[in-house]
């Protein structure tokens, strides 16, 4: 029962393989890499890993363009070893979570070339969205959608013949074909793949992109109009997909879970994914994105809780991932919340604020009640690499962007393991340059210096992990706030334990308490909770 269970309090860790660990030398992190730092994670105490796409890609979109589902890219390993991987975390108490990308495959799948060499009209077309262009020669895209990285969401082909055909639709980059999922092998394809991973052992799977999936076939121009429903946004048909995929997982023993990426603002159209016949968790993006600031916090914790408690599914906490600014350079900045449109080159960061606010909500959220994502890098406090050379990025958010958008990249530069120079331990002696380049300065943020420093963001995630873990009923259970001043967000999740976050600028008395369990920095002489600081008490 307890095992049944173990997702609904887990801390998962999230590895974006390309920056973890490189055993190569190649310059590009790999699953040997990932396996050498098990010991790593497993001191740290997480539940499971969640892995970003390791399939075999072109790599258009950091693997989220995906060639072959039921392989792994060779820059990555072998199939074999992503099996042994998963086994060696197993025996660990590590549950391996697969990334699953069913809105797009890469423009080197077979299908989509398939499609391509058909022709305008043939079945292999049908599994895409293509369509004649608007306008006297078809030189208009079909239809106004915007793709998510800048421009119009079409890709104009050419013909055998050299002439202008067909544009067919990408909601990401022109090397992301969507798929038309009322087609009946899109649907068979993507299950079988399910089956394929959790033959392999994968504890669950990350559904990418999950709300935009589905598509209104007549393929409607987006509108002004609020009344009017969305094309591909939080479809009802969607439902059904992830209702069978639940059917699937439920068929396998030990509890294989499906989260879904459903960017929603609206807190009960998001709750309808998580059901207990549909999906068990969902990321919560409306923590991520909200600003470093009692009142807001106090409103997307109370939001998130109250859409989760009918449903009965456990709310997630997110800090983090690899499309958003690293939390320290976001909480050190002057407009703390994280909004794509507000994302730029060169905004002014405190770091040590920051690193300070980035402290206190590891507590909050290892508090909270329900499951906590870590993206790797996190608990090294890592910023947000602000100063990549323009010609080293890779990110079509910036490529396709226009250039004023910085993109992801930022947050995916590789790991800094040990030592004082770059490539800090990435990658072994000798090696080729990362493929994203390392600051000079995280010599000081290395895991091997942190880990020997009781002050660090490494120590501070390990002992917050590790007595959460201790802790009975902190993971998923009961939450009340307790009565404190509105910028002291305070609550107690057992009868013994309570967690007080202060955001107010004058330190605050304690909350009655026999012992502090653990506090994201000092507290002051007088034993009274500063700025920007939080605590695990006893009480
Ligand atoms: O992101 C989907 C998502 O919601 C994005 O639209 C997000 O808004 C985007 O990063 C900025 O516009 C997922 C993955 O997490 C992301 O890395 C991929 O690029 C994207 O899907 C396409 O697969």
């Amino acid at each position: 029962e307890a095992d049944a269970n173990w997702w609904r309090g887990a801390v998962i860790y999230q590895v974006y393989p390309r920056s973890f660990a490189d055993s190569n030398g190649d310059g590009t992190g790999d699953l040997a890499g990932v396996r050498s730092r098990l010991p790593y994670l497993a001191e740290l105490g997480v539940n499971a890993l969640w892995f970003n796409p390791w399939y075999p890609s072109p790599m258009a979109d950091g693997g989220y363009d995906v060639a072959d589902y039921r392989d792994i890219d060779p820059m990555f390993g072998t199939l074999a070893e992503a099996e042994k991987l998963i086994s060696e975390a197993l025996a660990l108490g590590i549950r391996t979570i697969i990334d699953i990308v069913p809105n797009h495959v890469s423009a080197a799948h077979p299908w989509f070339r398939e499609a391509l060499a058909a022709g305008p009209g043939s079945p292999a077309r049908e599994r895409f969205w293509f369509r004649p262009g608007r306008g006297e020669h078809g030189e208009l895209p079909p239809n106004n959608w915007p793709s998510q990285f800048g421009g119009p969401a079409w890709t104009r082909t050419t013909n055998t013949d050299g002439t202008p055909g067909d544009w067919f639709l990408n909601l990401f980059d022109s090397e992301q074909p969507d798929l038309n999922w009322n087609h009946p092998d899109v649907r068979a394809e993507h299950e079988d793949v399910l089956r394929f991973w959790f033959d392999r052992g994968a504890g669950g799977v990350r559904i990418d992109s999950a709300a935009m999936v589905t598509k209104d076939p007549l393929l409607p121009d987006l509108t002004d109009d609020p009344a009017a429903p969305h094309p591909y946004v939080d479809r009802d048909d969607l439902h059904d997909i992830y209702r069978s995929w639940r059917r699937i997982a439920d068929s396998y023993p030990g509890a294989r879970i499906l989260v879904g990426e459903v960017w929603m603002p609206d807190a009960e159209r998001f709750a309808r994914y998580l059901r207990p016949d549909e999906m068990h968790t969902a990321f919560n993006f409306d923590f991520l994105s909200c600003p470093w600031e009692p009142e807001r916090l106090r409103i997307s914790i109370d939001t998130t809780l109250a859409a989760h408690e009918p449903v009965g599914a456990p709310a997630t906490w997110v800090l983090c991932n690899h499309d958003v600014t690293r939390t320290v350079t976001r909480y050190g900045r002057e407009d703390t919340g994280f909004d794509f449109a507000t994302k730029a080159f060169g905004i002014p960061t405190d770091l040590a604020k920051g690193t300070r606010r980035a402290r206190a909500a590891a507590l909050l959220t290892l508090a909270l009640p329900g499951s906590v994502y870590l993206y790797q890098g996190e608990e090294l406090g890592l910023p947000e690499v602000e100063d990549i050379p323009v010609e080293r990025l890779q990110d079509p958010m910036y490529l396709r962007g226009g250039g004023s958008d910085p993109g992801r990249d930022g947050c995916r530069v590789p790991i800094p393991w040990s030592g004082t120079t770059p490539p800090f331990g990435f990658s072994p002696a000798g090696a080729a340059e990362p493929w994203l380049p390392q600051p000079a300065d995280w010599a000081a943020r290395t895991a091997e210096l942190q880990s020997g420093d009781p002050d660090s963001m490494l120590a501070l995630y390990r002992s917050a992990i590790g007595s959460r873990a201790a802790e009975p009923g902190l993971g998923d259970g009961p939450f009340t706030w307790l009565d404190t001043p509105a910028t002291v967000l305070a609550f107690r999740r057992t009868p013994g334990f309570v967690c007080a976050v202060n955001l107010g600028p004058d330190p605050v008395a304690l909350p009655p308490h026999t012992a502090v369990l653990l506090a994201s920095g000092p507290l002051t002489a007088e034993q009274t909770l500063p700025q920007d600081t939080a605590v695990w008490l006893r009480s």
